[in-house]
C-alpha cells in the first residue's frame, strides 16, 4: 500500500457511465450477513467509511448533512415531538441527533442488521458513540414494516425511515402498505421523514417519483426538501416530508429550535426555509407524480 504506483479504490457506479471513487488507506472490515455485505474502510478526505453491498452509506467527513436534515427539520416544525421511531439508521447518527434534545422522551431505533450497529459501534464512534449509554434509545432488532404492523395506534410523534434504497431489504419501507402503517402509529400531530433518493439520475428518479405518488396517497401534507452529500449519487439528495397537521414552513417555530442551543454544522433556520425551495426540474419531475 506503500507503493506509489499502486491505489487501492472504493468505487461505486452513479449510473451506467458514471463512477466514483475514493483512494481507501486500509480495508478494516468485510462481512457478509444474511441481509447484506458491509465494508469499512479509511481515507483520507473522507475518514472512514462503510458501505452495504457496496453502496455508500456514511463517510465521517459528510454524514452531519444528512442526520442534520433528517432530525432537525421535523424538530424545528414541532418542536414538541417526544417519542420518536426511527426505521434503519443503525450506524446510530440520526438517533445521535434526536438525543441531543433533552425533551425527547424515548427512540425506538428499528434496524434489521443487527451487524450494521455491532460494526458501526466498533468502528463508527462518531455516530454510534453513544448508543451503549443512552437510556432512551431502544434497539430492536428485526424489519421496519413487521415492526410498524404490530404498534398500536398514535404511538408515535414522528418516524424518521434512515434505510437503504428501494432495492433488497429496503424495499418494503417504499410500499403504499408501509406508509399506511405509519400514518396509524403516527399521532394527530405526526410526521415522517423518509428517503427521497436523488432527482439526478434516472434510476433514483424513478424511485422517487413512485415513493412520492405512493405518500400523497396516504398523508394530507406532503413536501420534500433538498440537501448536498457529497459522497452520494449526484450530491444533490432529497428527503419527503409527510404530516398529518403541520406544514414545515408555514409551522416553522424558528425561535423555539434557536433557543433549544444547539450547534449544527449544515442545518439552520434560514437552510429550513430554503431548503424547501426547490428547482424548476425537480418541481416538474414531482408535479408530473
Ligand atoms: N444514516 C445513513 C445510513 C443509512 S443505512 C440504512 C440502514 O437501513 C442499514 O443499516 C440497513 O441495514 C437498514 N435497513 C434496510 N432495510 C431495512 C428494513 N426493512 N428494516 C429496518 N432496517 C433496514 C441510510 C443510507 C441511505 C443511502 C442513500 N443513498
Amino acid at each position: 500500500m506503500e507503493n506509489p504506483l499502486v491505489d487501492i479504490l472504493y468505487t461505486q457506479n452513479w449510473d451506467s457511465s458514471t463512477k466514483f471513487s475514493i483512494k481507501v488507506t486500509k480495508p478494516l472490515h468485510t462481512e457478509v450477513t444474511p441481509y447484506q455485505r458491509i465494508d469499512f474502510f479509511d481515507s483520507e478526505t473522507y475518514g472512514r467509511f462503510f458501505t452495504l453491498d457496496g453502496l455508500m452509506m456514511v463517510t465521517q467527513k459528510d454524514e452531519f448533512a444528512y442526520h442534520d436534515m433528517i432530525a432537525h427539520v421535523p424538530m424545528a416544525t414541532n418542536p414538541d415531538i417526544k417519542r420518536v421511531l426511527i426505521i434503519g439508521g443503525g450506524d446510530g447518527g440520526t438517533s445521535r441527533e434526536i438525543c441531543r434534545y433533552k425533551h425527547i422522551e424515548s427512540v425506538d431505533l428499528v434496524e434489521i442488521d443487527e451487524r450494521v450497529v455491532r460494526l458501526c459501534q466498533q468502528y463508527l464512534p462518531q455516530t454510534a458513540g453513544h448508543i451503549a449509554n443512552e437510556p432512551r434509545l431502544h434497539l430492536h432488532f428485526e424489519d421496519g414494516l413487521n415492526y410498524v404492523k404490530n404498534k398500536p395506534d398514535a404511538s408515535y410523534d414522528l418516524i424518521l425511515v434512515d434505510s437503504t434504497d428501494p432495492i433488497g431489504s429496503g424495499e418494503g419501507l417504499f410500499t403504499t402498505e408501509f406508509y399506511r402503517q405509519c400514518f396509524r402509529v403516527l399521532s394527530d400531530e405526526g410526521i415522517l421523514i423518509n428517503q427521497h433518493e436523488s432527482p439526478y439520475y434516472s434510476f433514483h428518479v424513478k424511485e422517487m417519483r413512485k415513493a412520492h405518488r405512493k405518500i400523497k396517497d396516504v398523508f394530507p401534507i406532503v413536501r420534500v426538501y433538498q440537501y448536498n452529500i457529497a459522497t452520494y449519487p449526484s450530491g444533490h439528495w432529497l428527503f419527503g416530508f409527510a404530516s398529518k397537521k403541520y406544514d414545515p414552513v408555514r409551522d416553522h417555530q424558528a425561535e423555539r429550535w434557536e433557543a433549544f442551543g444547539l450547534k449544527t454544522m449544515y442545518y439552520n433556520s434560514q437552510i429550513h426555509e430554503g431548503a424547501f425551495a426547490l428547482p424548476t426540474f425537480v418541481n416538474e419531475m414531482l408535479a408530473g407524480t
